[in-house]
């Protein structure tokens, strides 16, 4: 698939690297920031870092989405992500991916150089599907039940598989509608969008049924509360089991994992792979 003339063989797993310039992040909130303002040389090294360990996409971000998470302005989250994504395409032949719902800056974020819209709401809000067509780039489409806000006070599900990959068919058919090719789209169950523990545990067991519809597969798990609520550990402290959840994502078919921890998930992909491949 090419992400903006970064050609990436999704036959192979592929690592995204999470580039956070919001301050309020579950994970690593803030770190990118100083007295209230994105800090582009922080947000660059840390791409730096990603990349040399082997990561092909940094996802960059300026809205949390996080369970909980409050809204931003659309100004302040140009101001956020802009001046990062043009650094990074300056200094690295990585693919970017811009991690956002807001038309304004699809747009922006595409002239900036992204090569590839990541949105957690699989474009719904008002104008982002048109703004998405008109960039011709690819899209990671991911299921969500409800808004960040407040999608976990009583995640609901009559089948969970069923229900989320009839969602998948209905946005893949609003995508066509307004012209983006089918083969442009990449799709993301959405671990911890409107979920339970029990709920997340089952959708990775049984993903491999996401394969008929036989588009890419991008999870995201990486320090998440599904692995802190099964073990017992705080955000800082979720690495190993992350790990044991990309390896059976990667199993059931899965193509890019979105991590915070590059390295360790390079290398138990990589082995992994090894024996799929033996
Ligand atoms: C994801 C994802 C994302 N996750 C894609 N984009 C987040 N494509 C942001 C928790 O339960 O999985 N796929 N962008 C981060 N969101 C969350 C959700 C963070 C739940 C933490 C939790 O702890």
């Amino acid at each position: 698939m090419n992400f903006s003339g970064i050609e990436l063989d999704l036959n192979q797993p592929q690592v995204m690297g999470v580039v956070n310039v919001t301050p309020d992040s579950f994970s690593d909130g803030g770190t990118l920031f100083t007295n209230n303002n994105v800090s582009v040389s922080a947000a660059v090294d840390r791409a730096a870092t990603m990349v040399a360990e082997g990561a092909s996409i940094i996802d960059v971000g300026g809205e949390s989405t996080r369970p909980g998470a409050d809204a931003v302005s659309v100004e302040e989250e140009l101001s956020r992500v802009i001046p990062v994504i043009e650094a990074i395409r300056e200094r690295f032949p990585v693919a970017v991916s811009i991690d956002t719902s807001t038309p304004q800056v699809i747009t922006a974020a595409a002239r900036a150089g992204v090569g590839l819209i990541n949105d957690v709401r699989a474009l719904q809000r008002e104008g982002a599907i048109e703004a998405a067509a008109e960039t011709s780039l690819p899209i990671c489409l991911m299921h969500i039940q409800g808004e960040p806000k407040t999608m976990q006070e009583a995640p609901y599900y009559k089948d969970l598989l069923g229900d989320i990959a009839a969602y998948f068919t209905t946005r893949i058919k609003a995508c066509e509608r307004v012209g983006i090719a089918r083969d442009k789209l990449i799709l993301d169950p959405g671990f911890g969008f409107g979920k339970t523990l029990a709920h997340n545990l089952q959708l990775l067991k049984h993903m491999e049924q996401l394969k008929a519809f036989d588009l890419p597969l991008l999870v995201g798990m990486s320090r998440k509360s599904m692995i802190g609520n099964t073990l017992n550990r705080p955000v800082d402290e979720r690495l190993y089991g992350g790990l044991a959840l990309a390896v059976m994502a990667l199993e059931r078919g899965t193509n890019i994992v979105r991590t915070h921890d590059v390295l360790a998930t390079v290398d138990a992909l990589k082995m992994a792979q090894a024996v799929l491949d033996s």
